[in-house]
């Protein structure tokens, strides 16, 4: 009996251990930071999104150099791989860990009331990152840090208006992000909002590329067999979808940048490169380094000082002409 008791332990104990090192190893993450176990160090439990994009890997980064920003503080990361199921999983192995803070980059807004009442009754605060979630109990989020994605649609459809004006017909693909996440959510109601001014702004096409450059350019390629000759705009909510939709664009005989004016958000790297050869047009940044922010909100919390519960990151729009002068300054 005992020793059937004991292997069941060992079982569960492997299972939870072997979680981990599978959600670390994806997306190029083989190793997970070391527990403190023996030590004083604040723990931060990670529960990221997945390794979908540029900017998530530039977020996922970020976060994990904040050992190295504090050597007061420890950094559990895990990999949801774009499933919430798996970062559910993950905010139940932090509490079982008994972290001192979870920080949960939710891929999307809703479903998450069950797992944080969980935390909030193991007493571990929660700070929401990027992405907001939608919780019936507020008490549920002690803080959320991350951009206004209303206000990046808003932005995204102001640079299709100051190119071709509010009285222009024009026909617009959408590449929609994730659905039902945050980033998806915000970006299509503030583009939406803002062309209700526009009466000849039509969207003819729009779908999900789940943020994925491969998936940008699958559907892309869709939206010019059916519509190749229409289309005058492409409007992605994120720059890995855009940067495959540009390669549709280019393989169907089309110019990206100048057949189809382009506009999308995050402002990768590689992004602006193809914004400084012409191929793009507009791109509104959305600052995946919050590393840093969350560092300090979560010593806040810690100290029992935290001053703001909403924490807004600055970002920027660029321009094409602005490409050139930008890319060396670009980090991510
Ligand atoms: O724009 C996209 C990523 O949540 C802001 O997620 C983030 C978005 C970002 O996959 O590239």
């Amino acid at each position: 009996m005992k020793i059937k008791k004991l292997f069941g332990v060992l079982v569960a104990a492997t299972l939870v251990a072997g979680m981990f090192v599978g959600c670390g190893s994806q997306g190029g993450d083989s190793k997970t930071t070391s527990s403190n176990s023996s030590s004083k160090k604040k723990v931060i439990g990670f529960a990221q999104v997945g390794a979908e994009s540029g900017w998530r890997t530039a977020e996922t980064e970020s976060i994990k150099e904040i050992p190295k920003l504090d050597t007061n503080f420890d950094l559990k990361f895990s990999d949801g791989q774009q499933k919430q199921e798996n970062q559910i999983k993950a905010i139940r192995s932090f509490i079982a860990q008994k972290v001192d803070i979870i920080a949960l980059d939710p891929v999307v807004e809703t479903g998450w009331d069950t797992v944080l009442k969980e935390a909030k009754d193991a007493k571990i605060p929660v700070v929401i990152v990027d992405r907001n979630a939608k919780v019936s109990d507020e008490s549920l989020i002690t803080a959320f840090l991350g951009s206004d994605m209303e206000e990046e649609g808003k932005k995204a459809a102001q640079l299709v208006i100051d190119k071709f004006g509010k009285d222009a017909s024009l026909n617009i693909a959408e590449l929609q992000g994730t659905v039902g996440s945050t980033a998806m959510i915000g970006r299509q109601k503030g583009f939406n909002e803002t062309i209700k001014d526009c009466p000849n702004y039509k969207i003819i096409k729009t779908q999900t590329g789940d943020f994925t450059r491969a998936k940008g350019k699958e559907v892309m390629e869709a939206f010019l067999k059916s519509d190749g000759d229409k289309i005058n705009v492409l409007w992605s909510h994120n720059d890995d979808m855009a940067v495959g939709a540009i390669q549709a664009i280019e393989e169907y005989g089309k110019k990206p940048g100048q057949d189809i004016f382009i506009v999308s958000v995050d402002g990768i790297k590689d992004m602006f490169q193809l914004m400084a050869d012409g191929k793009s047009n507009g791109i509104v940044e959305c600052n995946p380094l919050l590393g840093p922010q969350l560092l300090e909100v979560s010593k806040q919390i810690l100290d029992g000082k935290l001053t703001d519960k909403n924490i807004k990151s600055k970002e920027g729009v660029f321009k094409q002409d602005q490409a050139k002068a930008e890319l060396p300054n670009r980090k991510y």
